[in-house]
């Protein structure tokens, strides 16, 4: 009876190996904690990339995102997504992002993201990508985005891979 655990505390060692490769990497600016910023590699000749990453408000105060960059894009914007219908549609958000005292927001594929466009050179994955994001009150801080591979759903070793 003793090899099925065995196995299972095998694969419990693999997986942390797994998440120990891509460690997930942090910012603090002010009262805001900015969690792994990750982006998607992007096929030759594609003009937009997304941005990801979580936003956890910490302080007493609302603050607001209001703008993002990337190296090598031209402009960066904060979009939504809404359904229409039966359509998804995308637009940027006017005023900025608020992220309301204790709350963490989630910029994530098909929901809040982040779009940069006119890229200059395709995102490769493994070849983190730097850029800002901008706050009202925490201001602009650098970041760097992982890039993960085409059509990726989540970071790697994030620990939950997206379902609908
Ligand atoms: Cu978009």
């Amino acid at each position: 009876m003793t090899r099925p655990n065995r196995t299972l505390a095998l694969a419990a060692l693999m997986l942390a190996a797994t998440i120990g490769a891509s460690p997930a990497h942090d910012y603090a600016a002010g009262a805001l904690k900015i969690g792994h910023p990750w982006s998607r590699a992007t096929p030759a000749g594609a003009k937009v990339a997304g941005g990801y990453l979580t936003i956890t408000n910490t302080g007493r105060e609302p603050d607001r995102l209001t703008a993002a960059a990337l190296d090598g894009a031209s402009r960066g914007e904060i979009h939504s997504m809404t359904m229409e219908g039966n359509v998804m549609k995308m637009a940027p958000v006017t005023g900025g992002l608020e992220i309301k005292p204790g709350e963490t927001v989630t910029l994530k594929p098909g929901g809040y993201h982040l779009m940069f466009l006119d890229l200059k050179a395709p995102l490769k994955k493994g070849e983190p990508a730097k850029g800002t994001v901008t706050f009202e009150r925490a201001g602009t801080v650098p970041v760097e985005f992982t890039v993960e591979g085409i059509g990726a759903q989540a970071p790697a070793g994030a620990g939950h891979q997206h379902a609908h």
